[in-house]
């Protein structure tokens, strides 16, 4: 009896935590091997129009089997949280930010105000002008308050998950081990084109 109300108890954490996780009406997939680990990397997004690029980043932190959570939040529409989960992001274990916004995209410099863990910016190509305004939201911080800034758009989101791993590698080998294996794998790749 104690046992079965264990683990009712332990998949009602686990469901919240995917809740938590979820975006809109669709829940990002987690791989099996991190799913129940805490998040080492947060990926933030602007809006929820933002996913369909971000899921990028989501699919490649999963690739390496990297714990790690997905969520939205606006430094414009939604300050206060943008605040409180920049200010407890340390606390919670986080070890990197991968923020991404667009247009007036001031998401990932908002974060990186109220912590001392590496974010990553990801500017969203946006309708008016391309990206462009995002990208120089971005990356213009002030001397002082560094946020890393990727290529605009999916690129960016892969490139930033793939840092975010770079980084975590420094001080974990396996890891380092997966990444010099995706680069080979990804050399051999393009070796192997044959164009006729
Ligand atoms: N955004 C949301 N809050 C602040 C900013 N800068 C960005 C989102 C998204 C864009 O505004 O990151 O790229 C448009 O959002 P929406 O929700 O109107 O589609």
């Amino acid at each position: 009896m104690a046992a079965k109300n264990q683990t009712s108890k332990k998949n009602a954490v686990n469901s919240k935590r995917h809740a938590r996780a979820s975006i809109g009406s669709e829940r990002p997939r987690v791989s099996a091997s991190s799913a129940h680990k805490s998040p080492l990397v947060a990926v933030i997004m602007g809006s929820q129009s933002d996913w369909d690029t971000m899921r990028h980043a989501q699919q490649t932190l999963t690739q390496f089997g990297i714990a790690h959570e997905c969520r939205v939040i606006s430094a414009h529409r939604t300050p206060s949280l943008a605040s409180e989960f920049g200010s407890t992001a340390e606390s919670r274990g986080l070890e990197i930010i991968i923020a991404a916004a667009g247009g007036a995209a001031h998401l990932a410099g908002v974060l990186a105000a109220h912590t001392t863990i590496p974010v990553l910016g990801v500017p969203m190509r946006s309708e008016a002008l391309n990206g462009i305004d995002s990208l120089l939201a971005t990356v213009q911080m002030p001397a002082g308050i560094p946020v890393g800034t990727l290529a605009i758009g999916k690129p960016g989101a892969i490139n930033a998950a793939l840092f975010a791993i770079a980084i975590l590698a420094i001080a974990r080998p396996p890891l380092r081990k997966k990444l010099h294996e995706f680069r080979r794998a990804q050399e051999q790749k393009i070796r192997a084109i044959e164009l006729n």
